[in-house]
Order: structure tokens, then sequence, then C-alpha cells
């Protein structure tokens, strides 16, 4: 079975289950838990923040990063196709009670001259505008990276309007392996980051929040609000530390192996997608001219034994991750060249 759903799907390595069994623990809610606090240093070190708390899931970092820089009634300014809007179940608008304020951007950007509109006068008919939140790498766009100029001026807005922001960082390191531009440098320009263990990393859970001591202490106390104060959970950031010493400069695999799929695609009859933007190791495609629904195709692909998403009405995602190989790439393009001559 090859299984290109998602990255999230990846099982632990032998090497990352020898870690978790045997690492040292204790009550995290205590703050007992050596490897949990040893996670957490590393990781506030590593994004070049005061502090880093864990939290069990993407989902659960960014709502807990919106509950802490925002009050009830404010409004988020964040491109229209982010996991925040899509995935989420509406929890921000449930636990945080904000509004969302979608902007419509390319390759996951939004401009400042998109963003300057957007933020409300100072007027009581209006919510008060008070975050902005960007997704890096951006999972709805094909894993895009988002430019660093592109950060540092939107920054530069938030700082001159009052607004804070929030980087969803569920991929940050495949966007450190495709740039070049380091996971702290992209941090800096954010109050809040959230990054993911059980993604490209291959870690079975688990996500950080890196921020000021400040803000790391007012989510802490949401944290316990909504059950995500967990015990021994030193047997999870064992694997996140190993995930970290590990497999973040191999995500270069993975991107190279994504291009190498989206190359082959680009080249089938009824296949629209452009390879030069899979930047990392997402590869989205649209597969309208081929007469097939997506699901048609997945399913198709699905009596190969090779396991993919349709994405929306027209196209199809593939993720590339520590358990596919080259011989796996290959056999996926074969594949898809009966599928599609058919
Ligand atoms: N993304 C998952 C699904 O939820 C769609 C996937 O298969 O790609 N931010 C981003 C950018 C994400 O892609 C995800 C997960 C999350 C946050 C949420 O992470 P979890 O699943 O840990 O809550």
């Amino acid at each position: 079975m090859i299984d290109l759903r998602s990255d999230t799907v990846t099982k632990p390595t032998d090497e990352m289950r020898k870690a978790i069994a045997t690492a040292p623990v204790g009550d995290d809610v205590f703050g007992e838990d050596p490897t949990v606090n040893k996670l957490q240093e590393k990781v506030a070190g590593l994004l070049g923040k005061e502090r880093a708390i864990y939290v069990s899931s993407g989902t659960m970092g960014n709502l807990l990063s919106v509950k802490a820089l925002t009050k009830p009634g404010d409004e988020v300014i964040l491109e229209a196709e982010s996991h925040i809007i899509h995935y989420e179940g509406a929890g921000t608008a449930m636990i945080c009670g904000v509004q969302l304020r979608p902007i419509a951007g390319k390759r996951g950007a939004i401009t400042p001259e998109q963003i300057l509109p957007a933020i409300r006068p100072d007027d009581h008919h209006y919510p008060r505008s008070a975050l902005i939140s960007l997704e890096n790498t951006h999972n709805r766009w094909g894993g895009a990276v988002l430019p660093l100029d592109l950060i540092r001026e939107i920054r530069a807005l938030a700082d001159e309007k009052g607004l804070k922001m929030h980087m969803d960082g569920a991929r940050l390191f495949n966007a450190q392996i495709a740039s070049g531009v380091s996971a702290r440098e992209y941090a800096k320009y954010f109050d809040t980051v959230t990054i993911c263990f059980s993604k490209g990393l291959g870690a079975p859970m688990g996500s950080m929040i890196a921020s000021d001591a400040e803000t790391i202490d007012t989510v802490h106390r949401f944290r316990k609000m909504v059950g995500g104060g967990q015990r021994q959970v030193g047997i999870v950031a064992a694997a996140a530390l190993y995930a970290l010493d590990h497999h973040v400069s191999r995500l270069a695999d993975d991107h190279k192996r994504a291009r190498r799929l989206a190359d082959a695609l680009a080249k089938m009859p009824g296949v629209s997608i452009h390879p030069e933007e899979v930047e990392t190791n997402i590869v989205i495609f649209d597969v309208s001219a081929s007469l097939m629904t997506p699901l048609d195709i997945v399913t198709k692909m699905g009596e190969r034994s090779i396991l993919m998403l349709p994405f929306g009405e027209t196209r199809i995602r593939c993720v590339i991750h520590l358990g596919v190989s080259e011989q796996d790439i290959s056999e996926t393009i074969s594949a898809f060249l009966e599928v599609f001559k058919k």
C-alpha cells in the first residue's frame, strides 16, 4: 500500500519507537515531565522565542494561539484557503468568539495592500481587527512557501496598526528546507508560532506553540480549560525530539519526490499542474480535462493499492512523506499512466 493521503499517516520508525520506550517521564500537569520540558526548551531555542508549550495537535495550537491573542468580538484577518477556516470545525468562532475575515490570496500569500483596507477603523460599528494569521507552508495552496519579504512587510503593517501575528507553521520545517530561510527567521515576525511533529516530521502526534513568556502563560491556562493538560506525555515528546534531530534535513527527499511526481503528471493527458509550483511535499493537480471525476481516479488508484484524496470537484491531492520511497513514486507514476491512458 502506498499512502499519499497525507503526511499525517506516517508511522514511528523503529528508532523513534526506541526513543519513546526509553524516555524519562513525569506528570506534565505538575510541570514535571523532563522530556516535555526538554522539548519545550529546545523548540523555544530553535524558534528564537522565550518559551514554548506542548499541545496535542495543530488544531489545538492554532486555537489556543488565536485565543491568547484576541478577545471575543475581535476579527482575525487570514488567507481564504487557510486551514483555520476550512478544517478546524469553526473552533475560533465557537471557543475564541472571534470573526474570521478571509482574503483571497495567491499561492497562500496575501499582500499588505490587501490587508490594509481589511483593517477596521476604530468605530463602534465594526469588530476590532486584532490579529493576522498566516500559514507556512500553505496546505490548500499545494505546500507553497510564504516569501520572507512579504512576511516582513505584513509585520511592519501589523506593528503600525497595532495588530498581532500568528503563524500556522504545521509544515514550517518544509518551508525552511525548501527556501533555506531558517524556522527561527520566519518565527521572528510572529507573536505566536505553531509547529507540528505529526506531519512531515513523522511523529505520531504533538504540536508546539512558541511565543513570549506571558503569552505562553495565557496559553497554559486555556490549554487546561480545553482538556489539553496531559500527564506522562514525555513518551510523545521523545518522538518529537527524535524527529527534530533526525527527520528535518530528510524533508528535502520528500520535496524532490513530490517534484518528480508533479513533473510526470504534467506530461499525462487530462492532467493540469505547474510542476515548478510544487515547492515542498504537497502535489495538487486538476483532472477536469480527463473527463473523469477526482473520485473516479482516486478509486482506480485505490484498486492499485495507492491511496490519495479528492480535493474538491476537479482536483486531487497527493502528499509525500517519509513512508514514500523513490520506488513508490515510480509505481505511482506507472499507475497514473494506466489510469489516464484508459
Ligand atoms: N492538515 C491535515 C488535515 O487536517 C487537512 C492534512 O492532511 O493536511 N495546520 C495545517 C496547515 C494543517 O495542514 C493541519 C493538518 C493542521 C493545521 C492541523 O493539524 P492537526 O491535524 O494536528 O490538528
